[in-house]
């Protein structure tokens, strides 16, 4: 990181501002400064230097721009690339935001954090030494990292005899083969002689040509940078640097930095060292911030409109071994993941498969172990620790991915869907991820790729996967509705165990079965289930009870025999039945289940809850009905006595007869006398 605070002379002032935003001399400044007034509708893209340590990336960027990307002093002094360099380019209609990149392996997690953002490539081999370990490195991370255009140059064509020449540029041609480079122009040049450069120039042209063909413009939508430096300047505060992914940004807009949700606004924008108002995708951007100190925030960590990123330590993931990794990556591995600028620990959880065969591609979950900023079809690369080498990589699938169990079929499903060309398809499978989580029409941008998420969710409404549904007046929950099937299920599960638990109960408490389901975080939710269930006749609901359809009492043998005898007792004490404490009397063994047998036979129609003390048996209840209408029929109501003689009963018995008779709406009470309702 470089600091440039403290006071300083005018001089060291400029030369620090010149360093910082890895600009030009003064002179080149007003220069450069025309040429984009000139040239206002410049088509900017990135490209990043890939190549080999000591294979001259470096001087062949100095060779093209005259600018010397190498401004560290450890640098200078061991004649190496370490960090970032940045230099610009004019070609024609296309301007060039250069990202010169170090060839040390130790460095390759510098590289990859340049590499990120870059539209294109320019892969350096020397002539003088050929392929090595870092050209290969690079040329994988290049191609997992989804590049599709850039420029082979064959470096120091000065040094070796022009037969030698050829054998390079066939081992070269032999690496690119099957990559994004196989046709790639070759270019022999020398950063000495000045050789090829010219013809460097025209193959970057329409290198660049490509690179807008296949990445569009992306300027339109959010804004995103993922940060790659991030330093204080004197009179300036927090400064931090990238290339800018997509959307644009201007001085005063308020952004996000993410993970950790700070809130910022820009203060200034620089673009190689011209402060400008402006700044759009494929451009490189030092953006002064007010809001944040440069020490709370770095590289990793990114800078977008708010709202649009959403941080999260797991994600889905399509995941490809290289051919070149060194053994199977077990389940449950340890690697290092590198996406956008930011370099995280991640366990890899294998979904379909126990270890991944070189060159395979798998399903996968990644654990991190600190946040990050992703978005769908967003591509990364996996290192391994020891030894310390680039193994794979692959395209994100869910950026903010619930926790999936491993050989579930239905998840595995979603995720082949997810990385379809379909993009109602893929809209689907993210909707069924998103889970009860307040879904979103306008997630789809991020989490499917989709752009027309208007027309996507009209599209899947159509098909009837996206449920909607109101929960309280001011919010509507939208999800999959095989989200709403697998909660059905559980509830399924959840009252078949109460069942079993309650083995004698045939109506179990709703409130009991809804303390199951606490984390769906809405009673609406599992209402709406319970709703549904309810009209597939798969459960019996009222306010306070619910049951499982075809989930009776389960009684033992002994239970049976009780269950019958205490419907032979309703049925021989006609209209005098027996209270608990009679039957209760008259069984000597398991005398306490009798309660619950008794609301058994009632919920099987046998017996007829009376009052909180007594049940008739159903038979004589129709029977004492009969032949109270025909008794009634002539108008002229009856007595509580009158009915107690005709029903042959006692005064204990009548009364809450006729309570009862009141309480079904067929008598009802006039004065003295009860008369039918109508
Ligand atoms: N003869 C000759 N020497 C060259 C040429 N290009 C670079 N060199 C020399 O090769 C050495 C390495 O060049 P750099 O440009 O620093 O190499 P690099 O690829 O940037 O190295 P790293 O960034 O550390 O990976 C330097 O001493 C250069 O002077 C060339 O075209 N001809
Ligand atoms: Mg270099």
């Amino acid at each position: 990181m470089i600091s440039a605070t403290g006071v300083a002379s005018y001089k060291t002032l400029v030369s620090r501002l010149l360093r910082v935003f890895g600009a030009h001399g003064p002179r080149r400044l007003v220069l450069r400064g025309e040429v984009a007034y000139n040239t206002g509708m410049a088509i900017d893209l990135i490209l990043g230097t890939a190549g080999h340590i000591d294979h001259g990336k470096t001087a062949l960027i100095k060779a093209l721009t005259g600018v010397d990307t190498d401004r560290l002093p450890e640098e200078k002094r061991r004649g190496i690339t370490i960090e970032l360099g940045f230099a610009e380019l004019e070609l024609g209609p296309y301007r060039l935001g250069i990202v010169d990149v170090p060839g040390h392996e130790r460095f390759v997690r510098n590289m990859l954090a340049g590499a990120t953002g870059t539209d294109l490539a320019l892969l350096v081999v020397a002539a003088d030494d050929s392929v090595k370990p870092q050209t290969r490195e690079h040329l994988e991370i290049l191609r997992l990292l989804k590049l599709d255009a850039g420029v082979i140059a064959l470096t120091k064509c000065d040094l070796p005899d022009p037969d030698w020449l050829d054998l390079v540029e066939e081992e070269v041609r032999e690496l690119v083969a099957d990559t994004f480079l196989a046709d790639a122009p070759l270019v022999r040049t020398s950063a000495v002689t000045g050789q090829g450069l010219d013809e460097l120039r025209s193959a970057l042209t329409e290198a660049a040509q490509q690179a807008v063909r296949s990445t569009g413009r992306r300027e339109s939508g959010p804004f995103r940078m993922a940060i790659d430096r991030s330093f204080t300047m004197a009179g300036h505060g927090t400064v931090v640097t990238g290339s800018v992914l997509r959307g644009k940004v201007q001085v005063g807009d308020e952004l996000t930095i993410e993970p950790g949700g700070t809130s910022v606004r820009v203060r200034g924008l620089q673009n190689h060292g011209r402060s400008v108002e402006q700044i759009h995708r494929g451009q490189r951007a030092a953006i002064n911030l007010a809001g944040v100190h440069h020490e709370a925030i770095g590289r990793g960590q990114e800078l977008a409109t708010p709202g649009h990123l959403i941080p999260s330590r797991r994600l889905s993931i399509r995941l490809n071994l290289l051919p070149s990794a060194p053994r199977p990556l077990k389940n449950r591995a340890l690697v290092r993941l590198h996406v956008g600028t930011a370099e995280l620990m991640a366990r890899v959880v294998l979904l379909d498969r126990d270890q991944l065969t070189p060159g395979d591609w798998a399903a996968a979950q990644v654990f991190l172990n600190q946040p990050a900023v992703t978005i769908w079809g967003q591509p990364f690369v996996l290192r391994s620790e020891s030894p310390i080498m680039t193994i794979g990589g692959g395209q994100v699938l869910d950026p903010h991915a619930p926790k999936l169990r491993r050989r579930d079929e239905q998840s595995l499903k979603f995720l082949t869907d997810l990385a379809a060309d379909d993009s109602v398809m893929r809209a689907s499978a993210a909707l069924f991820f998103a889970g009860w989580d307040g879904w979103r029409p306008e997630d789809l941008a991020r989490t499917a790729g989709v752009d027309d998420v208007q027309g996507a969710s009209r599209a899947l409404a159509d098909r009837g996967d996206l449920v909607e549904f109101d929960v309280s007046p001011t919010r509507t929950i939208r999800v999959h509705r095989r989200v709403l099937d697998r909660i059905s299920r559980r509830v399924a599960a959840v009252l078949k165990r109460m069942h079993r638990e309650n083995p004698l109960k045939t109506l179990l408490d709703r409130s009991r079965l809804a303390s199951h389901f606490t984390y769906l975080r809405s009673e609406g939710m599992l209402g709406v289930v319970l709703r549904r269930m309810a009209e597939a006749d798969k459960i019996t609901l009222s306010e306070r009870e619910i049951a499982l359809a075809g989930q009776g009492p389960q009684l033992s043998a002994k239970q049976r025999e009780l269950l019958e005898r205490i419907v032979e007792l309703h049925r021989d004490a006609g209209y005098q039945p027996p209270s608990v404490e009679q039957i209760q009397a008259q069984v000597t063994r398991n005398s306490n289940a009798v309660p619950q047998l008794i609301q058994v036979a009632a919920a099987d129609g046998r017996l007829t809850e009376i009052s909180d003390e007594f049940y008739l048996d159903t038979e004589h209840e129709r029977q004492m009905r009969s032949l109270l209408a025909d008794r009634l029929t002539n108008g002229n109501g009856l007595t509580v006595s009158q009915i107690r003689e005709i029903l042959q009963t006692t005064r204990k018995y009548a009364v809450p007869l006729c309570e009862y008779l009141d309480r079904i709406r067929f008598t009802r009470r006039q004065g003295d006398v009860r008369v039918l309702c109508e």
